[in-house]
């Protein structure tokens, strides 16, 4: 199967992935992600619980899969609107569940033509995608509990292919945190511990996923700041972080200039049929009109 690993790389590669990996699907993740889920630290994603079995086991998810090929796709370095109410460098442009899918069906037709049968994700299935990447050693989980790389460091959405080919895989690498601990130092409401991050008191979670009825905790709402849609102190602070990366960054992922432009006061304020203008192609787009306004407005709140 080198030859259907080979084909797949160089594929991925033509298509803009900056790295890839191949861990074998059996891989023993512990007990870590059902503990997480155990004492809470998912908060309302009912979904983390219910697909447990699934992310423990894949074979849930695809009889026969063998290997599990990771892929990392970069992001944006920047924060294109630091003056005016901050989002998270992953949702500066265009939606990448539906850029990545794409390149991924292309890759699942490669790997058909050597006969696997494939089931693909970016961040779209109950996989443990951090898991993965570490074990097909394309970088370790840091102490912010991401994925970071040497060349590159955490700045990049992972996708994967579950298959039912036995490809070759890589061995994963040392982790190179040691005794640096400035992304738990850097989190405005200590929500990392031991290398987890507790949903609880992440302003990633309270501004991007928490259900409608929950309302943010007074600790979360202090440490708030300009934050209007996602948290990256945690991968700012990182010095992985600084040095550049190899692959080039998709232009749609880019802020439109109008978004980068608008004040955040200005959003609150929108009628829906102008929001949807602003965030048409959006990952905003899942989160909601009224869940940003809250945000800001809980902003506003704070300072
Ligand atoms: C739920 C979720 C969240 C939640 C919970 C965060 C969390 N840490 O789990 C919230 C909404 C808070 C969130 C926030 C963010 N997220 Co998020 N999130 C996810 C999601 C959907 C599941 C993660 C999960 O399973 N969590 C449960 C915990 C327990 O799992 P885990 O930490 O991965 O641990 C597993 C392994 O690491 C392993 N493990 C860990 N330590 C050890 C030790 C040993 C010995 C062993 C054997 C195993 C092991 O075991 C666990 C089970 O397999 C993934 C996509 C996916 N399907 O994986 C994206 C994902 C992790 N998120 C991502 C991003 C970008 C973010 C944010 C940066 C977004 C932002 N800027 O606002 C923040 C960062 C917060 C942080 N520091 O973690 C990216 C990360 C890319 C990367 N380089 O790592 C992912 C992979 C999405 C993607 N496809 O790109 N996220
Ligand atoms: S995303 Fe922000 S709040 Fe969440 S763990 Fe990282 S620094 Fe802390
Ligand atoms: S900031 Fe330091 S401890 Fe945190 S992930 Fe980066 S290297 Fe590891």
């Amino acid at each position: 199967m080198k030859a259907a690993r080979q084909a797949v790389e160089y594929a991925a590669m033509q298509l803009g992935f900056s790295g890839m990996g191949v861990a074998p699907a059996d891989a023993d993740q512990g007990n870590c992600l059902r503990h997480w889920v155990e004492t809470g630290c998912h908060a309302d994603m009912s979904w983390m619980e219910r697909h447990l079995s699934a992310r423990e086991n894949p074979q849930l998810l695809l009889p026969g899969v063998k290997s599990i090929i990771m892929l990392t796709y970069e992001y944006p370095r920047s924060d294109a609107r630091r003056e005016s109410g901050t989002m998270a460098r992953y949702a500066q442009g265009e939606d990448y569940h539906k850029i990545i899918s794409a390149k991924l069906a292309d890759l699942d037709e490669t790997l058909s033509f050597y006969g696997g049968e494939q089931r693909c994700f970016t961040d779209s299935g109950p996989v443990s995608e951090r898991f993965f990447a570490a074990r097909a050693g394309l970088g370790w989980i840091g102490r912010n509990g991401l994925l970071v790389r040497l060349q590159g460091g955490s700045y990049c959405f992972l996708a994967g292919i579950l298959t039912t080919l036995d490809l070759p895989t890589d061995e994963p690498i040392a982790n190179h945190c040691g005794k640096c601990r400035r992304c738990e130092e850097a989190c405005p409401t200590g929500a990392l511990r031991d290398g987890s991050c507790d949903a609880r008191l992440c302003l990633a979670y309270w501004t991007i996923e928490a259900g409608e009825g929950a309302r943010m905790p007074a600790k979360v709402k202090e440490a708030l700041g300009e934050r209007m849609y996602g948290c990256d102190a945690c991968q700012e602070a990182c010095p992985w972080n600084s040095r550049e990366s190899k692959g080039r960054i998709d232009a749609r992922l880019l802020m439109p200039a109008k978004v980068a432009r608008v004040q955040a006061k200005d959003l609150a304020s929108m009628g829906d049929e102008e929001w949807q203008n602003y965030f048409a192609h959006s990952p905003v787009r899942r989160t909601g009109a009224v869940h940003l306004r809250k945000n800001i407005e809980a902003m506003h709140s704070s300072m």
